[in-house]
């Protein structure tokens, strides 16, 4: 079984026609689609709980907002032995879907990259600065990733379970780069694959760029010392 994890919030004019493109694109394959929304005002949970099909588990969240916390509520409540984690926004595209299962047969964590070659997004300038921000992560915290911010991957169940969740889901796609730093520290097998990124088709994204860098640069500091540390205590 595999299970996709989408975290919505004011996803209604991407949702339900990003699940239709998941399904139709896993055809073949056993799966369950969580969606974990968090009260948002637009109806996005009225529009995925109107979805007649027993594949599709929708969950709505009224305590608290935000995006690890949400996917981590999705991936606890997973019962596939493979997650996929990825946006509602069409900025992860399907199509990719089918490989990152097959490649997970020889790695534990298999992850889309928009700075390998043949990756890449339109808005340019985010793109160069998401490309220095993920140099300064990899010069920071070791590893060689490429994009460890990206928050589109598919991963092990038996793999996940590894890790601390407390240490790692909070915040906004930060959690990525603390899920890598974790998963790299206990010698995990990801594989990186070129990504396009997708336009949104509908609605307003994340609006709150400087905040989320602040933010990103901070927890990228945070695991640096953690990283120091445990390299002076051997
Ligand atoms: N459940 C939940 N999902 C969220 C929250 N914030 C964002 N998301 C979802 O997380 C994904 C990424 O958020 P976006 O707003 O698209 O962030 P972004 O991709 O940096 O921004 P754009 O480039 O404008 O799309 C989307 O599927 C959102 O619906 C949140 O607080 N709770
Ligand atoms: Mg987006």
């Amino acid at each position: 079984l595999i299970s996709i994890i989408l975290p919505t919030y004011n996803e209604l004019g991407n949702v339900v026609a990003l699940i239709a493109d998941i399904l139709s694109e896993l055809k073949d394959h056993c799966l369950e689609i969580i969606v974990v929304d968090d009260n948002s005002p637009d109806g996005t949970y009225g529009a995925v709980s109107a979805i007649r099909d027993p594949r599709v588990k929708i969950f709505q969240r009224t305590e608290e907002r935000g995006l690890a916390k949400s996917v981590r509520y999705g991936l606890e409540r997973a019962q596939g032995d493979i997650c996929i984690v990825m946006g509602s926004d069409f900025n992860h595209q399907p199509k990719y879907l089918k490989f990152m299962i097959q490649s997970l047969s020889d790695f534990d964590c298999v992850s889309a990259s928009r700075y390998l070659k043949g990756g890449g997004m339109e808005n340019q300038l985010r793109y160069v600065l998401s490309g220095i921000f993920n140099r300064f992560t990899r010069f920071m915290i070791g590893g060689s990733l490429t994009d460890y911010q990206y928050c589109f991957f598919a991963i092990r169940k038996q793999v996940l379970i590894q890790c601390d969740y407390d240490k790692i889901f909070w915040g906004f796609g930060d959690y990525n780069i603390r899920l890598f730093y974790y998963l790299l520290r206990m010698k995990a097998r990801i594989l990186e694959f070129p990504a396009q990124n997708g336009r949104r088709r509908a609605g307003r994204g994340n609006r709150r760029f400087i905040r989320v860098f602040f933010q990103y640069a901070i927890s990228v500091l945070q695991l640096a010392c953690l990283r120091n540390a445990e390299t002076k205590a051997g």
